[in-house]
């Protein structure tokens, strides 16, 4: 794929409207494809990003200053990111609410975590972010490489959640398709989703180089990137907050383990307990004139859902894909 040779620090300058200008051209220049739910997507520095997202990318790139306290929670749509999010929420701010007077009970964690392109640079280009209480916590689908430079040199900390791509394509359905519902757009098969997962045109896609971006940072930098896996943290959602935990500089006491504090906070990080309470059945996320219902964040949240949906072609598709581009990397995950 051709890499944009697009530098937002030269390319765009001066004035507002002339900035403006010179992101209209740019986009213009972009080759572009129909999307889903928002018709159009555009190719930016080798990713699919939804056009309609694009000034709020270059407008992070451009302005945002991390902090060496900051902690960044990046992911491709579907792999768990409102899970992860009451997670790191709940860990960081664990001196500062009990479960009983969690933020989590009447806020979405997406409300709690703001998304850098979905949400913080969506109105305004410069949104002042020195209010936020530290660490500052912020979440984001961009791939590695199109991080704001300040995140990638700056000593503040990422963790990456991935997830076994056959569950993350059948979950992405769904919640397109719902999406859509709710927005009056049409409706489009399983089939012809997966085709656009595998040429690798979902948006933040191509999977594979979003989640290898990651995953060999993780590798060369440990101390910066943390990688996990949704299926991990299924499987052993203590010992995976432990990490989390201790990645972030805050250790669980020796106290709060006896306590069994990382056990309440996956209690209450639970699919279960988050999709029962009522801020998550109702509300939206609006963004531009798109409407994210709440709840269609919350459905099955198993391991191996793809069993029911995807035929044996499809399997050994995507099989391949995987051991084409990720497996060479030691990059494996559990599928059941
Ligand atoms: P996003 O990237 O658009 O924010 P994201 O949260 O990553 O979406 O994905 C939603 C998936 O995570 C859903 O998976 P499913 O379609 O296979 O069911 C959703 O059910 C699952 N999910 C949401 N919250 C939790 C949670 N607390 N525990 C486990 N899985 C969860």
């Amino acid at each position: 794929m051709a890499h944009q040779q697009f530098s937002p620090q030269s390319a765009i300058v001066g004035s507002e409207e002339h900035d403006r200008e010179a992101i209209d051209e740019l986009i213009a220049s972009l080759p572009q494809r129909k999307g889903v739910v928002r018709p159009f997507q555009s190719l930016y520095q080798d990713f699919w990003c939804p056009t309609y997202l694009l000034p709020n990318v270059i407008a992070l790139q451009r302005h945002f200053q991390a902090k060496h306290k900051d902690i960044v929670l990046a992911s491709q749509p579907k792999s768990g990111t409102t899970w992860l999010k009451a997670l790191v929420f709940s860990v960081v701010n664990r001196s500062r609410f009990g479960i009983s007077n969690t933020p989590l009970l009447t806020s979405n964690p997406h409300d709690l975590v703001p998304g850098f392109e979905y949400q913080l640079y969506g109105s305004n280009p410069t949104p002042n972010l020195d209010s936020l209480a530290e660490p500052r916590l912020f979440a984001t689908h961009i791939p590695y490489p199109s991080l704001p430079e300040s995140v990638k040199q700056s000593d503040c900390r990422i963790i990456y959640i991935s997830r076994n791509p056959f569950d993350a394509v059948v979950s992405s359905w769904h919640f397109y398709l719902e999406t859509a519902q709710s927005n009056d757009q049409p409706k489009w098969s399983l089939e012809e989703h997966f085709e656009i997962y595998c040429q690798g045109k979902i948006s933040f896609g191509p999977f594979w180089d979003h989640m290898m971006g990651y995953w060999k940072e993780s590798l060369e930098r440990p101390h910066k990137v943390l990688f996990l896996k949704y299926e991990d943290l299924k499987e052993d959602i203590v010992g995976q907050l432990k990490k989390v935990a201790e990645f972030v500089g805050l250790p669980f006491t020796e106290e709060e383990e006896e306590g069994r504090m990382i056990e309440e906070i996956a209690k209450m990080c639970s699919l279960k307990t988050l999709k029962d309470l009522e801020v998550n059945k109702a509300g939206k996320i609006p963004v531009l004139n798109i409407k994210f219902e709440n709840r269609s964040f919350f459905r099955k949240g198993a391991v191996g859902d793809w069993v029911k949906h995807l035929t044996p072609s499809m399997v050994d598709r995507l099989n391949s894909i995987m051991q084409e581009k990720m497996s060479p990397f030691g990059l494996e995950f559990k599928t059941r």
